[in-house]
């Protein structure tokens, strides 16, 4: 099976990457006004366990004990012209729900004429037949603020009234610089626009150094989804975006501080489990043909995720 990937990916006239949005973009409410109300039993997650985007509503799902309320299943890493698929192999699955061979059909059935990108995550209301959501920013924070009736006891609060604005604000940043950042660095098809995005993608990395040196969080003095956002990335980084996405001013490892912060994530509960660098290597590293026409997949780096990190003395 000879991927020809999706891409080139959508770059400008200046070699920029354009990140394209096709958005189906229902809401999850508690009160049900959105016509898709939180309910236990309804909805299935579908994610790819090497997408920094579906990774976020992974550990979300876990960190709230959402796993008997919402069920999840994962796509073949590989894709290729047909988009994602559910096959069996070391991770994945046929799908659960509805036995689609691929994630095309979900799109379908929800919108005949739709047109756009079949992405990852997504979510499948079980109900009325057809997905929710594939809007990223709103699938974590509809789980945060919507689904509390099925937190388990005890489950942390990521999306605190009293932090939402400061979150926003470090969650704009981060995503522009960051966590889409390696992304605009990687697709550039001109120098110009690859310098640019990597010049911004270090200031902000040697800005969140800065940040991280005195506070064990990125916001207030607790773990919330400005957290989750950053470490989907950070995860990747020295794996995949150094060497795929050059962006390699800096590896994580040369990041004393970022590095110990993600290490903490790493090895709390409802983290570590989730990060599966071999779909991860696998997917970039065989998807992308234009960056990596060979298809070979680094066995590196090696990195000591478990090693002690030092941040409980930042509170
Ligand atoms: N749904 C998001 C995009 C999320 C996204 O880019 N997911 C990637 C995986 S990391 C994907 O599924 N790509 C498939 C494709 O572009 O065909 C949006 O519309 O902005």
């Amino acid at each position: 099976m000879r991927s020809t990937a999706q891409f080139p990916a959508e770059t400008g006239a200046d070699g920029a990457f354009v990140r394209q949005r096709y958005s189906i973009r229902d809401r999850n409410t508690a009160d049900g006004s959105s016509g898709f109300p939180a309910e236990a039993g309804r909805y299935h997650l579908y994610v790819s366990l090497a997408c920094p985007w579906a990774h976020r509503a992974i550990i979300v799902r876990n960190l709230l004990g959402l796993q008997d309320v919402i069920s999840m299943s994962v796509v073949d890493p590989i894709r290729d012209e047909r988009g994602w698929a559910f096959r069996d192999g070391p991770g994945h699955g046929p799908d659960p729900v509805c036995n689609f061979q691929f994630l095309s059909e979900a799109y379908l059935r929800t919108d005949a004429s739709y047109t756009g990108r079949y992405t990852v995550p997504c979510i499948w209301d079980r109900q009325r037949q057809r997905l929710v959501t594939n809007n990223y920013p709103d699938i974590t924070i509809d789980l945060e603020t919507q689904f509390t009736a099925f937190h388990t006891p005890g489950a942390p609060d990521l999306y605190p009234n009293a932090l939402r604005q400061q979150i926003d604000q470090v969650n704009e940043v981060v995503y522009r610089e960051v966590n889409n950042g390696v992304y605009r660095a990687g697709f550039a098809t001109s120098q110009g626009a690859y310098e640019a995005a990597v010049d911004a993608l270090f200031a902000r990395l040697d800005w969140l150094e800065e940040r991280l040196a005195g506070r064990r969080y990125l916001v207030g003095g607790q773990l919330t989804e400005a957290d989750i956002r950053l470490f989907t990335t950070l995860a990747r980084f020295d794996a995949v975006y150094v060497g795929h996405f050059k962006c390699n001013l800096r590896r994580l490892v040369d990041y004393p501080h970022l590095w110990a912060y993600a290490r903490d994530l790493y090895q709390r509960p409802g983290f570590g489990e989730t990060v599966d660098f071999d779909h991860i290597k696998r997917h970039y590293y065989m998807t992308h043909d234009q960056l990596n026409p060979t298809r070979i997949v680094p066995k590196g780096p090696r990195m000591e995720w478990d090693a002690p990190h030092g941040r409980e003395r930042l509170g």
